[in-house]
């Protein structure tokens, strides 16, 4: 047990405590050299609370303490073969069903749509997908906020084309895994209706609590701005959301909503779908208590009482509850989305040997130290290669990595690197390169593969996601002008990447024949999949390779990896070798030239410039050689 007499390197011995650690300074923007210096690293925390002068106060220390002595386990770390699976193997592409494609005018995207897309992505060599929610919603989060787990939203399609959906995945040997979002429910879910109109059995389903108007239960803030809880005077209780107020949080220490969620997804692991991605599932064990967060802590995460429940006591149980009652019985696969979660923890949820997840999405690669979403900056590469190089060398053959730089949540990676247009494809695909090239499970969100940028939106009417709308509220409130509220809500905005996916460039991109639900800036109009995929210099083509690459050569998924040069600034370089099958990355991640290697250009298998020079490398060119 750890106690105030710990020193600082105890705690970074500890599992729990080096992951937070880690956040901690990524989150300040200090190295990590600073923590490890003798100096510190043997200061107890007793002496660091003394030299705070009050600034951290004794609460931060007991909760702190108490995280780390709740996890009782050290991940193993020992050799032992790789084992291979399809899921390591796995080209997956991310479809957000909404903006991908719309088959009836209605400009939304639905089944039929993506049906009709089948033949593009199996062309770009896509061989698994994870779609974001399809079931029934009144879509205050889109989709998020789930009304029943076992029909599809009406807007999306029937069941029949859901089933559909599967008989033509089959047939091009495509796998499907869909999104599990179990943490809450919508507060239009039966359960939650029953619960509102006095029903005990399904008061106990959510996270209710007694008390009056005036009296909120705790300090903890909601993902959506404000508080997390909603009171419901119709019962005379407060519900815990820690999404938006239509997103309530389950009771997962009721061993009912346990079973319940086991027996949905065994009903869609039965109908044949491969695997989940299982939202925000480090969230669903909460601190029993519910006890205020620590008000520094908050402030440093962004969110008050996230320590309460982002690693909660039960969740390796549930998660194992889980796996047994459902998964394992169909051998299915599956992904936790895990915000805050870092490498030493990841490992505890989902090694091989643990029977609790198969892979997790990690998020500390999407912003650089010291900032966050909503900032405006400039993202630096050589942040990428240090975090990839640390989870591809110590993350052992007990565990395996999602490789991701976008997703449904988050702008678009190229215009957080650079967005001068002149950059754009270079980028695009050395992106691609970095992400099919390396150990890992890439995830390709719908539309990277044609280099796509965030959108031009003009005004904040132009944006329909709960989050941006609550947080420009929030900005306003908070004093700031409309201007910079919208400056704030232009950087970080999760409808970058929720505008419609460009098929051609006929009018609204070929996405829909009506009117879209969210509108789409000009673009389109040169980036589109049509003349991507006429012209062979393009993006589309460049991963379309590199997928092929991969998917021929087991080398690049499972071969050892070595990096060379490490230290050098601007440069990323690696080897991925398996018996006599060599291959070499080299990579200039800014847009100052570099010489490099003398690598003979004979053994160059790919790269994003037409005419590569012997040992340079121009602004972000990125190379591949077979040796
Ligand atoms: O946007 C965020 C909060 O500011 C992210 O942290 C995000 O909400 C978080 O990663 C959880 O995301 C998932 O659950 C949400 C949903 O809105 C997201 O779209 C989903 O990916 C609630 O279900
Ligand atoms: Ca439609």
């Amino acid at each position: 047990m750890l106690s105030k007499k710990a020193k600082v390197k105890e705690l970074y011995a500890n599992p729990v405590g080096k992951d937070v650690l880690d956040k901690v300074l990524l989150q300040v923007g200090v190295s990590k050299k600073w923590l490890l210096n003798p100096l510190v690293g043997n200061l107890s925390l007793e002496r660091i609370e003394k030299m705070s002068f009050g600034k951290l106060p004794e609460s931060f220390f007991q909760k702190i303490l108490k995280l780390l002595n709740s996890e009782k386990d050290l991940p193993k770390n020992d050799d032992t073969p790789l084992k291979e699976t399809w899921w390591k193997e796995a080209v997956f592409y991310q479809i957000y069903p909404r903006s991908f494609k719309d088959s009836n005018g209605d400009g939304m995207g639905d089944l039929r749509g993506i049906i009709e897309k089948l033949d593009y992505l199996k062309n770009l060599g896509i061989t698994a997908l994870w779609l974001s929610p399809i079931y029934e919603s009144p879509n205050d989060d889109n989709g998020y906020d789930i009304s029943d787990y076992k029909k599809i939203m009406k807007e999306f399609g029937t069941m029949e084309d859901f089933e559909l959906l599967l008989v033509e995945l089959k047939k091009r040997n495509m796998k499907i895994i869909m999104d599990l979002v179990v943490n809450h429910t919508s507060d239009e879910h039966p359960w939650f209706k029953k619960a509102l109109a006095g029903d005990k059995k399904y008061q106990d389903y959510y996270i209710l609590k007694d008390g009056s108007k005036n009296q909120v239960p705790n300090n903890w803030k909601s993902f959506f701005s404000g508080s997390a809880w909603r009171y419901f005077p119709e019962i005379k209780k407060w519900g815990l959301h820690l999404f938006s107020k239509k997103q309530m949080d389950l009771n997962w220490e009721n061993e009912n909503v346990r079973k319940e969620v086991s027996q949905m997804v065994s009903w869609w692991l039965a109908k044949g779908v491969d695997g989940f991605r299982l939202d925000v599932i480090n969230y669903i064990s909460k601190n029993p208590g519910l006890v205020n967060g620590d008000e520094f802590v908050g402030n440093l995460m962004e969110f008050t009482g996230i320590e309460e429940y982002y690693y909660g006591p039960r969740l390796h149980e549930y998660l194992r509850e889980l796996r047994e009652n459902a998964f394992s019985k169909y051998q299915a696969f599956s992904v936790g989305e895990t915000p805050g979660i870092g490498q030493e923890m990841a490992k505890l949820l989902t090694g091989d040997y643990r029977k609790e997840l198969d892979m997790v999405f990690n998020f500390d690669q999407l912003e650089t130290p010291g900032h966050v979403r909503f900032d405006d900056y400039l993202y630096d590469l050589n942040f990428l290669k240090t975090y990839l190089m640390n989870y591809q060398e110590n993350f052992g053959n007990h565990y395996w990595m999602s490789l991701f730089y976008e997703n449904h949540d988050n702008p678009r990676m190229i215009s957080k690197v650079n967005p001068a247009p002149e950059y754009r494809d270079l980028l695009g695909k050395l992106l691609g390169m970095i992400q099919l090239t390396l150990k890992g499970t890439p995830f390709i969100f719908q539309g990277q593969e044609l280099g796509l940028i965030n959108q031009d939106f003009k005004e904040i009417t132009d944006f329909r996601d709960v989050e941006s709308l609550n947080k420009y509220q929030e900005l306003l409130e908070s004093g700031q002008s409309s201007l910079e509220a919208l400056k704030t809500i232009l950087a970080g905005s999760r409808d970058h990447a929720r505008v419609p996916m460009p098929w051609d460039n006929t009018k609204h991109a070929g996405f829909t024949t009506g009117t879209p639900w969210i509108l789409r800036d000009e673009d389109y109009l040169k980036y589109n999949a049509r003349s991507e995929i006429k012209d062979s210099s393009s993006v589309w083509h460049f991963y379309q390779q590199l997928i092929t690459l991969r998917k021929e050569n087991k080398t690049l998924v499972y071969g050892e990896i070595h990096f060379l040069h490490e230290k050098r600034k601007n440069y990323f370089s690696y080897l991925r070798k398996n018996g006599k099958d060599e291959f070499l990355v080299e990579i200039n991640l800014g847009t100052t030239p570099l010489k490099s290697e003398p690598y003979l250009l004979e053994h160059l298998i790919l790269s994003n410039y037409d005419q590569p020079k012997f040992q340079h490398l121009a602004p972000y060119e990125a190379r591949l050689y077979k040796i």
